[in-house]
């Protein structure tokens, strides 16, 4: 594997996930593999667990690991070809790429969705900027259109908690949320999901259907209740409108997760990627019960981020 920018750079996702769970009984072992090399990690955006469990994830195979906040530190960059740049851009990502490039050998992105310009979204000018001018592999910590990190942690979370022999039932629910969110952690997880044996369903209000390239013929169900019913794994998360790009649609209280709600689970278990907000995304009495999977799943990002560096470092 070159770069890792979705989750179908894996050439095989069970077996990674089940390398991932070995790696974990001992996180050392590959201590000597990064040895004189560094990964610098570029923060366009916020972040606490992919900035540090990434930065772990590059120690424990020991590499040196540099990280910047490029969107409050670094240069404002231009992405466009043959811009006069004499606007307030200061610097071109053909420059940047190379630059870093220079200093790591591989590179980790975050960059989010701006949610205002839909073409411009899709088109990850930032993640495919470094991929097209740098001379590194990059890494996907969270693009415009995918978190290709946290959906294999919750690849992994799952295959720790799953009933043996018994196809789960795994649902993606909509949260409410007072900001406007990005689609990436969604997106990423049905993507991840499509490569599973799983009977999977998607609820959410009317209005927030995602880009169907990437739902195809998954089940919606605009019941959330009905979703729920039986259900192994809730996975939540608020996303904005897709059709009305980056629009704040729908602001009912009632599509919280309750614990009323995941009683009509299979004593299902609740994840979220987290940051949450409590008592708006999901109630404290399930974010806290022992149905939680959400310190799990950050405790995971750690195995994820550094099974994929492994890969890059060994180029297989
Ligand atoms: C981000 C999002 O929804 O994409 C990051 C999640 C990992 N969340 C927030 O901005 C709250
Ligand atoms: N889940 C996740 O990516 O968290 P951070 O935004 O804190 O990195």
């Amino acid at each position: 594997m070159r770069h890792y920018t979705s989750i179908n750079d894996l050439e095989n996702l069970q077996e990674t996930v089940q390398e991932a769970i070995d790696l974990k009984k001992n996180k050392l072992k590959y201590k000597a593999l990064g040895a004189d090399k560094t990964i610098c990690l570029l923060f366009f955006n916020n972040s606490l667990r992919t900035r540090l469990s990434t930065q772990k994830a590059a120690q424990n195979l020991g590499m040196e690991v540099i990280v910047m906040n490029f969107g409050s530190e670094g240069w404002a960059l231009e992405y466009e070809d043959g811009k006069v740049m004499d606007q307030g851009k200061s610097e071109h990502v053909k420059e940047a790429a190379k630059v870093v490039s220079q200093y790591a050998d591989i590179i980790g992105i975050r960059a989010f969705a701006g949610l205002e310009d839909k073409e411009k979204d899709a088109a990850e000018l930032v993640l495919n900027g470094f991929v097209k001018f740098a001379s590194v592999p990059i890494v996907n910590m969270e693009s415009s259109v995918g978190h290709p990190l946290q959906c294999l942690t919750d690849a992994i979370t799952m295959e720790e908690h799953k009933l043996v022999g018994k196809k789960p039932k795994v649902v993606l629910s909509w949260a409410p949320h007072p900001k406007a969110l990005p689609h990436a952690v969604a997106n990423s997880f049905i993507n991840m999901m499509q490569l599973q044996e799983a009977d999977f369903v998607i609820t959410h209000p009317k209005g927030y259907e995602l880009d169907p390239k990437i739902t195809k013929e998954i089940a919606i169900e605009y019941n959330q209740e009905k979703a729920f019913e039986n259900a192994d794994f809730v996975y939540v998360k608020n996303w904005s409108s897709y059709n009305d790009y980056g629009q704040i649609k729908c602001t009912d209280p009632n599509w919280m997760t309750s614990a009323e709600k995941m009683n009509k689970t299979n004593n299902g278990k609740f994840m979220h990627c987290l940051p949450v907000r409590r008592n708006v995304v999901v109630a404290d009495e399930v974010i806290d019960s022992g149905h939680s999977l959400v310190i799990e799943q950050a405790a995971n990002r750690e195995i994820a981020a550094q099974i994929v560096l492994k890969k890059i470092l060994e180029n297989d």
